[in-house]
């Protein structure tokens, strides 16, 4: 990169240059944007007349480098003009005034590099920007004196730089720091400025605030100390070291509700869990001691019929209600597994179901009504990329919560694994840079600067509704749970913290100094704790022995069948609904080819052939009709994957959109149905929470492929299938899993039933794949009304979303019901010696067999629901063939995949005694399917084959 020849400038191109790059620094060339951030007194020594434009770059308080934008071509070079004359004093004034702006903009930029953020003391990295010295030459202590605060736009007190300097320095460089120059919105950037230079978040606490903020932290330290006397060695993770977490959570509680929330959902880990319980959601010390002791609480959860079986204590979700001085406030703790920021997106969810009102037909969502805050701990945060992908929903339409407060729970150390090993970056938070997050530090030991610190995260969620980062530095006081030694693998740390009086004791020191109690006064909130929790214990200590109480009657949820559920629409509803789904706006106009199709559907609907896309709108809104919201997510699912659904419209001339089923006459209820972000573990994490805070809606993801689920895994183990067992917590959540053997290869053909089947036990969860639309019809409406809420995974088609066999009728749909078993349809049973049984696409491959009349002692049937199994159903299917000399299954799937495995002790349990069962499917295998179309459909022609005997 050549040096722009500043001698030899014309003042006018410079100028012009100069304009362009203060409305876009991206918009001149390199070489000029390089000269007018790193050494502006250059320019401004040769170029006087460029001055004023300077200050201008200065009064903006904008002296940093937007993402640059792709420069335009150079314009031609201007033919050099002599230099204007200039006065050595003005000279020296500029020559100031820049190196001004190049230490206002370090320190802004880099003074966290310079912050006392940690509380044991290590000494800040520092940057040689932010040295003052190296510019004294250009800034002389004359100079600050001369130079007026107003141009430079600072917002710290101080008339002139002399005073403000150092105050700037102060603000961005004690106990509190902030990283927010990476925010590429102008307006934000130049608020958050404004928000952290007048110091109005860092205001001083009246003295009845600073003596409450002293009792919260006793209460804190108390319950640490308490349970870690009474319960020697049992893991309570304790806060310790980070004990100003609970009155940041009070305070952004209460922040929350003065903003008119009605809820606060919160998501964490293990780390301070059990005193959040205590002192933010209000649950009384009893019922955590009962824990303790190893009884089971009442709210916790219970031994169900289902077997139950609870989860550790600091897993468990609670519930609370707080009162504010602006009135009362929801706050809710998510359940949670141990797998670190799983929670995250479900916390999301929650947060955005309780934001939104279902009543109208579009729905409308107010990000007011809930704050969602999200604790992290500093190695999980940096290492678990579910944290990147629920930051990425962060603006999204169809995801965004108004913000989420994240508090990083950063005790600097990860179990054992030090920070150098757990993360690449120097921040744990980083990784929120690259969304456009704002970040404070705060020193934990500053009880008084991590309020302010919530303070001002709060208000900037309020102003702008996105996320925001504090990253709260303390220690892990102990090992990383009351079982182990920390000097083991950190001895010098962990020497150091021993010799580290608590933040209470601190705080304690301080107030006493200041007068505002005395060290007796202090010592007594102590005192006053531990004498509650020793009453809290001993009162339950006299309930042992009594007898338990009764179980609660609810404890017991089947996961119903459904069958009372009345699943059909009559014809004429129906009728008018499809006629409604194609009515179009005036002056909208569709893609016609599109248009065509769909208008085919009036057809269908009269003389059959009635196709899954048209089945499953008709299922919507007759659903819609009978006031059901519906919010329907996943990746390309507006149009649908196999360009099969088109819920939502385009105008081919303005790109507008128009989605049918939010203008249907006389629905009550809203239709949500958005694209998502190319993530399945946030966003099926994000769904469940949803479905869980909105259980009258019917909630529905749809996978690309069902291949695909599985980057969801650790939602579908830990949240939707063990969620019953653990929490008590059961959704109404539909997975729709694109799954089917049609040559595509081991990544497109298999949504992996197995694992869901593996998962499915004490009717935890619902399992189907239907083989026609009207099948799909029906379940759908089942899964919605059903009184007994439980996911739905579906294996759905693919080539079976047009095939005119799986397609229905009117009649289909205006009758009946969702039917677990399709027995064959031919009549002739006495002749049928052998019975295949099959699920799914499959079935048409065997039964539209070019040689299926070679096996006419063959009858097929279909198992549309795999789980619960239709034991009873099954049983009749077997028994309406009175010479059964063998039953078959038959799957497209490997043998240790699809149903066979886990299906195969029901078969056996139904099937007629002495007729045996065989398996014909693909033999054993490592990767679902063949990767070679050809080889595919010698598979599928072997399997359809061998089931009719061939
Ligand atoms: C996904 C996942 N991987 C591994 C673990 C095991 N584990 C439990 S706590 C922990 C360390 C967590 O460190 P950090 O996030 O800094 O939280 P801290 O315990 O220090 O508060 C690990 C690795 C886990 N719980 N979840």
């Amino acid at each position: 990169m050549e040096r722009p020849d500043v001698d030899g400038l014309n003042t006018g191109y410079a100028a012009l240059l100069l304009e362009q790059y203060l409305d876009n620094p991206g918009a001149v060339p390199e070489e000029w944007r390089d000269l007018f951030e790193s050494e502006p007194e250059v320019l401004l020594r040769r170029q006087p007349g460029l001055a004023r434009l300077l200050e201008r770059a200065a009064a903006d308080g904008d002296g940093h480098v937007l993402p640059a934008a792709p420069a335009p071509p150079r314009p031609a070079e201007p033919a050099p003009a002599p230099a204007p004359p200039e006065t050595a004093e003005d000279t020296e004034l500029l020559g100031g005034v820049a190196a001004a702006m190049a230490l206002v903009k370090a320190i802004r930029m880099h003074g966290h590099l310079a912050a006392r953020l940690d509380p044991l003391g290590s000494e800040p990295p520092g940057d040689p920007a932010l040295e003052p010295e190296r510019l004294i030459p250009k800034l002389t202590p004359e100079l600050q004196a001369r130079i007026p605060a107003s141009l430079l736009r600072l917002h710290v007190e101080g008339e002139m730089l002399a005073d403000a300097l150092p105050r700037l320095f102060e603000t961005y460089t004690g106990t509190i720091a902030y990283e927010i120059e990476h925010i590429s919105d102008h307006e934000e950037r130049v608020w958050l400025r404004q928000a952290i230079e007048s110091g109005r978040y860092r205001r001083t606490l009246s003295s009845d605030e600073r003596v409450r903020l002293l009792r919260r932290l006793s209460q804190v330290e108390g319950m640490e100390r308490y349970l870690r006397r009474a319960f020697l060695g049992q893991k309570q993770f304790s806060v310790e070291g980070l004990d100003v977490m609970i009155p940041m959570l009070d305070e952004a509680i209460e922040l929350a509700a003065a903003g008119g929330a009605h809820e606060v959902v919160v998501g964490m880990a293990h780390r301070g869990r059990l005193n959040v319980l205590a002192h933010v959601v209000g649950r009384p010390y009893e019922t955590i001691l009962r824990e303790f002791e190893g009884e089971r609480t009442i709210e916790a959860v219970v031994s169900t019929d289902e077997g139950g079986s609870g989860d550790v204590k600091y897993h468990l979700g609670a519930q609370g209600t707080r009162s504010t001085p602006t009135g009362d406030i929801t706050i809710t703790l998510v359940s949670n597994p141990s797998h670190l920021e799983a929670v995250d997106p479900v916390v999301e969810g929650r947060a955005r179901a309780e934001q939104t009102d279902r009543s109208s037909r579009q729905g409308y969502h107010d990000p007011a009504v809930a704050l969602p805050v999200l604790i992290h701990g500093d190695a999980s945060f940096a290492g678990q990329g579910s944290v990147a992908e629920t930051l990425n929903l962060q603006a999204l339409p169809g995801y965004s919560t108004g913000g989420t407060l994240h508090l990083i729970a950063n005790n600097q150390v990860g179990f054992t694994t030090d920070p150098e090993s757990g993360r690449s970056t120097r921040y744990s938070s980083d990784l929120a840079k690259g969304f456009d997050i704002p970040i404070v530090h705060v020193n934990a030991d500053d009880p008084e600067a991590a309020l302010a610190a919530i303070r001002l995260a709060l208000a900037y969620r309020r102003r702008f509704g996105h996320d925001v980062v504090v990253d709260l530095v303390g220690y892990r006081r102990h090992g990383h749970n009351e079982q182990d030694e920390a000097a083991y693998t950190q001895p010098l740390l962990a020497g150091a913290i021993e010799d580290h009086p608590t933040a209470r004791e601190q705080f304690a020191a301080r107030l006493v100094a200041d007068g505002e109690l005395t060290q007796e006064q202090a010592d007594q909130l102590e005192q006053d704790v531990l004498a509650e929790l020793r009453r809290a214990h001993e009162t339950l200590k006299e309930t042992f022995g009594r007898p338990e109480p009764a179980p609660r009657d609810d404890t017991h949820v089947p996961g119903a069948t459904g069958d009372e559920v009345v699943t059909a629409v009559a014809a004429d509803r129906l009728r008018a609904l499809n006629e409604q789904l194609l009515r179009i706006p005036e002056g909208f106009t569709p893609h016609p080819k599109l248009m065509r199709q769909l208008e085919r559907r009036r057809e269908t609907l009269e003389s059959g052939g009635i196709d899954w896309g048209q089945a499953e709108a008709l299922a919507f809104a007759s659903l819609l009709v009978e006031g059901i919201p519906i919010r329907l997510t996943g990746q390309d699912t507006e149009r649908g994957t196999f360009s099969h659904r088109h819920d939502v419209l385009h105008d081919v001339s303005t790109g507008a959109t128009f989605t049918p089923l939010q203008h249907l006459e006389g629905a009550g209820a809203a239709f949500e149905i958005h694209n998502s972000a190319l993530s399945e573990y946030a966003c099926v994490g994000f769904e469940y929470g949803y479905a869980a805070a909105a259980p009258e809606a019917l909630v529905l993801w749809e996978a690309q492929f069902g291949d695909f689920v599985n980057g969801a895994q650790i939602i579908i183990d830990q949240f939707i299938a063990a969620g019953l067992s653990k929490w008590r917590e059961s959704t109404r959540l539909t997975l729709l899993l694109p799954h089917g053997y049609e040559g595509n290869g081991p990544e497109h053909s298999s949504a992996r039933l197995e694992r869901f089947l593996q998962l499915a036990a004490q009717e935890n969860l619902r399992i189907a794949n239907c083989t026609t639309s009207g099948q799909y019809f029906h379940l759908l409406r089942r899964q919605a009304l059903d009184a007994t809420a439980r996911p739905l995974v579906v294996m759905t088609p693919k080539g079976l979303l047009r095939l005119k066999q799986a397609g229905s009728t009117l009649e289909d749909l205006a009758s009946g019901e969702f039917r677990p078993v399709l027995d064959d349809a031919n009549p002739d049973r006495e002749r049928i010696e052998r019975l295949v049984l099959c699920q799914g696409k499959v079935y048409y491959d065997i039964v539209g067999h070019e040689e299926r009349e070679n096996g006419p002692r063959v009858a097929v049937a279909r198992l549309e629901q795999l789980y619960p199994f239709p034991t009873e159903r099954v049983k009749a299917v077997f028994a309406a063939y009175p010479n059964l000399r063998e039953v078959v299954w038959a799957q497209e799937e490997p043998q240790n995949m699809g149903a066979w495995r886990a299906i195969r002790h029901r078969l056996e349990e139904t099937k007629p005694e002495g007729v045996p069962l065989l398996y014909i499917g693909r033999p054993w295998r490592a990767s679902p399917s063949e990767g070679y179309p050809t080889a595919h459909l010698r598979e599928q022609d072997r399997i359809a084959r061998a089931a009719l005997g061939l």
